[in-house]
């Protein structure tokens, strides 16, 4: 056997080869990424030096935990949206709440209450302008859903997410609802800051070094799950951040910008502490009918991609 290989024979050794216990959709997705980074290495002439700082920062990146950081800064996430509203543009299927990425700071599990919830913790005033959120889960014909379970999640008012910050306790900021008879839910919080990602790390590294920032614009993120409907995943914007419509992820969507009202009553809030004029905020869900289980399963993003492999 020849074994002096030119560019082609090495790539097809690699990748194509019929193997027989082979997951073929793995071995297709394998073969045409590696075969467009060999040519990405060719045609750009990229220099070993190169070559071995990229998987330098490769190691750390993974070990830094940030590899679902970089998928939304390098716009992957909304990608991931566009062609799943482009499938549901085709299938008649766009009505209701727009979608918005998931980003990579959900956790499951946080604590269940009915009809009403404080997110923030008694005390919590200080930590920015009070709001109550409120609205109803509704199907895309305007009927209420009745024990929808609306998943919320949001930053503290450093921008940081409990979880993945030592500084706060676990599901601080997280909560889940479920929808009362008539599909109701409220929570009580404050309006959350926006996010910058972490200085000194390997995404920063990039961006820098691609000349972008880091930064999301204030947002409060949903994951709402109810029997039958198509599970929605999405995030509404703080209206008057001046990061906007300049968003690191790309998350902005028309239909998803707050509408605050100043100065409401508490009269008849009493219940989630609310004793003084605060922001009320309102904002239905309108969700799609789920055409299988696996659109209505309130399953976690990970789950779902090992239920596929
Ligand atoms: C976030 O808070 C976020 O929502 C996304 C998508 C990425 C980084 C931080
Ligand atoms: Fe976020």
């Amino acid at each position: 056997m020849n074994n002096e290989l030119t560019q082609s024979e090495l790539l097809e050794l690699v990748t194509l080869a019929n193997r027989p216990n082979a997951n073929p959709r793995v071995q297709k997705i394998t073969a045409r990424i590696v075969g467009d980074l060999f040519r990405a290495i060719d045609e750009l002439d990229i220099q070993p030096d190169e070559f071995w700082a990229g998987v330098d920062w490769l190691s750390r990146l993974a070990s830094s935990g940030q590899a679902g950081l970089i998928t939304a800064g390098l716009g992957f996430d909304r990608l991931l949206d566009i062609r799943l509203d482009e499938a549901d543009e085709r299938a008649g299927r766009n009505a209701g709440t727009p979608r918005a990425i998931e980003g990579p700071l959900y956790i499951a599990g946080a604590p269940l209450s009915k009809y009403e919830a404080r997110v923030d913790e008694e005390g919590d005033e200080k930590r920015g302008e009070t709001m109550v959120m409120e609205g109803r889960v509704l199907d895309v014909k305007g009927n209420p859903v009745a024990n929808a379970v609306v998943d919320v999640w949001h930053a503290n008012e450093l921008g940081r997410y409990s979880h993945f910050d030592p500084d706060q306790a676990e599901y601080a900021l997280r909560r889940k609802i479920e929808t009362d008879a008539q599909g109701r839910y409220r929570f009580r919080s404050f309006l959350p800051p926006g996010y910058a990602i972490p200085p000194n790390s390997p995404t920063s590294e990039l961006f820098s070094a691609i000349g972008r920032h880091g930064n999301r614009p204030a947002h409060i993120h949903f994951l709402v799950v109810a029997p039958g409907l198509r599970t929605l995943t999405t995030q509404v914007n703080v209206p008057g951040d001046s990061f906007i419509d300049d968003d690191f992820a790309f998350a902005t969507r028309d239909g998803l910008i707050l509408t605050l009202e100043k100065n409401t009553s508490p009269k008849g809030y009493e219940s989630l502490g609310v004793n003084e004029p605060f922001t009320r905020v309102p904002f239905d869900f309108v969700m799609q009918p789920a055409v299988d289980e696996g659109e209505a399963a309130p399953q976690a993003r990970v789950a779902k991609a090992l239920a596929l492999a």
